[in-house]
């Protein structure tokens, strides 16, 4: 008996989160993020990277950043609540020293 009722709980999540995906706006989360081989300055200095997070025109905030370090993993997490099912989630990478990288 107790192995149906939690059946019937996983299916009330999944239709739960089917409805959720279904709607014209879903939250979302951002986190995990880290880059690899990134390069530095024209002088051969390493970068002091950070991200910038938007979801459409809605911005999320930046990561902490690292001094001198290539292979960086950021802690950061971004919660956008209202995201629609057209917009674009956008990164950009950033040394603090200088301009975004293409
Ligand atoms: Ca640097």
């Amino acid at each position: 008996m107790a192995v149906f009722y939690d059946l019937r709980l996983v299916s009330l999540a999944v239709l739960m989160l089917v409805s959720q995906l279904d709607s014209a706006s879903a939250a979302v989360r951002v986190f995990g993020l880290y880059a690899r081989d990134l390069t530095g300055d024209p002088f051969g200095n390493f970068p002091d990277p950070y991200v910038k997070v938007w979801c459409g025109s809605s911005f999320g905030g930046q990561t902490e950043f690292h001094k001198d370090n290539n292979r960086p993993t950021w802690s950061a997490q971004f919660n956008f609540p209202d995201c629609k099912p057209y917009e674009n989630l956008e990164l950009e990478v950033w040394d603090k020293d200088l301009g975004p990288y293409s």
